[in-house]
């Protein structure tokens, strides 16, 4: 199983696409359906920035939560949420963002994203982030999930789709 997953992962990254990824999961059969990972980006950062934000689209086919994601580029990579605390917008760390069943959940530079702590060198726009993303379903069990972000200029704001 590990060596198909491996070669999952190789083929998800040859075509840099990040529903490749979600399909060979499911070949796999965690025993439950993987979860939908669409437009997954990181803004990028210049200079001397130690942290950015990654931002994706997620949909559980069941009740799901996110409580980790990895990557290479940075040190760590927090679950934070963006909340409205006595008028002043804040951003403080949440333990996991809830995926309820067959919702998509849109974690955006304005409310839950992942912030990617401690990066090793800038950004450049032109070199994919690989993430690998840590669910746990109603029943408690782990699945994990690698995608590939784009990296997308330092002023890009919500996506406009
Ligand atoms: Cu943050």
């Amino acid at each position: 199983m590990s060596s198909f997953l491996s070669l999952c992962h190789r083929v998800a990254r040859a075509a840099a696409l990040v529903l490749v990824t979600g399909a060979c999961a499911s070949a796999v059969a965690w025993g439950a359906s993987p979860v939908v990972v669409s437009d997954a980006w990181v803004r990028g950062t210049v200079g001397a920035q130690t942290a950015t934000g990654a931002f994706m689209t997620l949909t559980a086919p069941a009740d799901t939560e996110l409580v980790a994601v990895a990557t290479p580029a940075a040190g760590t990579a927090e679950l934070h949420e963006m909340k409205m605390d006595a008028g002043v917008m804040k951003m403080r760390p949440v333990v996991s963002i809830p995926l309820p069943a067959g919702k998509p959940v849109q974690l955006s530079p304005g409310g839950f994203h992942v912030m990617l702590v401690g990066l090793k060198s800038p950004l450049p726009t032109e070199q994919p982030v690989t993430l690998t993303l840590t669910f746990r379903d109603k029943a408690g069990v782990r699945t994990t999930q690698e995608v590939r972000a784009s990296v997308r200029p330092l002023t890009a704001g919500n996506p406009a789709r």
